[in-house]
């Protein structure tokens, strides 16, 4: 018995309308003079006589009103036709009437397929795979309808003749609502200060028609943001504090539909830049008290609330460390700091601040008797300014500059974590006990008259033996002696990398 579409479509109804009175709309024939496509038409009156549009003409009891295929199908290489609904509809059932009559012309292998949109994957329908069909018409009626724009039809065997007919191609459904765009917000953003422009990137599409219109809004933020225009797809987003923003993309669709989604824009800390001065040496005034050269290390100011190692450096008597004027640098300064003048490759890793003060002139010339108390002054001054680490001062000076070393050590040793004496006597404390907790690494040459290697090494009252035995010796105290070389050596024992470690390796011990 012939399927009749009327009877169906009136039977649906009946069988949906008291499910759901208000929510379906009535169930037709939505495939009706809908554009339509074919794989291939036969040439026999082409287009007119066995065009696809036949196949949606609504005229299926006359048996010649069909779309016939213009070659046979393959099984691997199917017959197709195709008909675009237009939009996304709700499709409740489809029926399919094949060739001219009963037997001649029947599809035999078949599938039907669906799609919501022409970017989807066709899906086939539920029980739409037919094989040895011996019907002349189908109905096919889903329990779950489609949401579908295109149906298709893919001939895979024809009966007889083996060419592929399709009298009408009913499709049994209603018009969906309209379908809300959906937004992209884009990725979330980081931008770091000084930048405090974002760009943002908006995109929506709607899979039942277009997209008309964009609105940004900021959701939250540390401050009121400035938004290139609002109503753009990819505004810009300015004037941005450090912090966290939202934004949020509303997108409009050709039917008012509206869909959004948000995207955060964070705002990172400016990286400090290095200070001016670091990674090189330069003049700190002290209105001629003791004015000083002074090193600050390669990454000095980058670190927000770095302390940094500090090392005093004494330079002999007669050397300089500053040029005349007290305005530069001198080109060759003497003590610990001449291994940080341009060009050193200690310049680039040393840690620690240097601070290395200039002997005043007695009368024409420096000569220098470092004072005491004014170069204690020095140092607590420098810790300040500098950002210095307190626990970790040391110093170190050569010849007279050794001297001002042990003057601190006798009468400020508190201050310090340690001290390199380099080419001078050895300080004289009284107990000589006190001397055992206060690191020291002291060097000079054997023939240096000078250095006094025998007071710092005899066996019977030298300072280092005798500290040694005291109780409790932590083995901190250290003498490095060359056999030879006089009164010089000292740039060739502050050019070893344990020597520069030392210096700044020391960590004062609880007085
Ligand atoms: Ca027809
Ligand atoms: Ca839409």
């Amino acid at each position: 018995m012939p399927w009749h579409p009327r009877s169906l479509a009136t039977a649906l109804c009946v069988l949906l309308l008291p499910l759901a009175p208000d929510a379906l709309a009535q169930s037709t024939n939505v495939a009706l003079g809908k554009p339509s496509s074919a794989s291939s038409v036969h040439p026999i009156g082409y287009p007119d006589t066995f065009g696809h549009a036949k196949a949606f003409n609504g005229v299926f009891n006359s048996p010649d009103d069909r779309w016939c295929s213009g070659v046979n199908p393959l099984p691997s290489n199917p017959e197709w036709l195709e008909v675009d609904l237009q939009a996304l509809h709700r499709v409740d059932s489809l029926t399919l009437y094949f060739g001219k009559d009963d037997t001649f012309g029947r599809m035999v292998d078949f599938d039907i397929l669906y799609r919501a949109s022409n970017t989807a994957d066709y899906q086939l329908v539920p029980g739409g795979a037919i094989t040895g069909n011996t019907l002349p018409g189908r109905t096919f009626t889903f329990t779950q309808p489609l949401d579908a724009r295109y149906l298709r039809v893919q001939c895979k065997l024809g009966a007889d003749d083996n060419y592929c007919r399709v009298r009408e191609f009913l499709v049994f459904g209603a018009l969906q609502g309209n379908q809300p765009p959906s937004a992209f917000a884009g990725n979330d953003v980081s931008i770091t200060l000084p930048v405090s422009t974002a760009q943002l990137q908006g995109s929506a599409s709607d899979s039942d028609g277009t997209v008309t219109g964009y609105a940004w809004t900021q959701v939250s933020g540390p401050t009121t943001a400035t938004l290139s225009s609002p109503t753009a797809q990819s505004p810009s987003a300015s004037g941005l504090s450090q912090g966290v923003y939202v934004f949020r993309l509303t997108a409009t669709d050709n039917g008012g539909a509206t869909g959004s989604d948000t995207v955060s824009v964070t705002v990172q800390p400016a990286t400090p830049s290095a200070d001016p001065r670091a990674g090189k040496l330069h003049v700190w005034s002290r209105g001629n008290s003791y004015d000083s050269a002074v090193f600050l290390p390669k990454d000095y100011g980058t670190v927000p609330g770095k302390k940094y190692p500090l090392v005093l450096s004494l330079h002999g008597r007669g050397g300089t460390t500053l040029d005349e004027n007290h305005t530069q640098v001198g080109s060759n300064p003497e003590g610990f700091i001449r291994q940080l003048i341009p060009g050193k490759a200690l310049v680039d890793t040393f840690p620690g601040i240097v601070v290395a003060p200039n002997g005043p002139k007695i009368k024409e010339a420096i000569d220098t008797w470092w004072h005491a108390p004014g170069v204690h002054a020095l140092v607590l001054e420098a810790i300040t300014l500098y950002g210095a680490d307190p626990e970790r001062v040391t110093m170190t000076g050569l010849s007279s500059g050794a001297a001002g070393v042990n003057d601190q050590i006798a009468s400020y040793r508190s201050t310090y974590a340690g001290a390199m004496p380099q080419a001078y006597f050895p300080p004289f404390t009284s107990p000589i006990c006190l001397m055992e907790a206060f690191p020291i690494w002291a060097a000079g040459n054997e023939d240096d008259g000078t250095f006094g290697a025998w007071n710092w090494t005899n066996p019977w009252d030298g300072v280092q033996p005798r500290v040694r035995a005291c109780p409790g010796y932590t083995g901190e105290f250290q003498v490095t002696v060359n056999p030879t070389g006089g009164h010089s050596g000292w740039d060739i024992f502050w050019s070893r990398s344990d020597a520069q470690n030392w210096l700044v390796s020391q960590v004062r011990k609880a007085p």
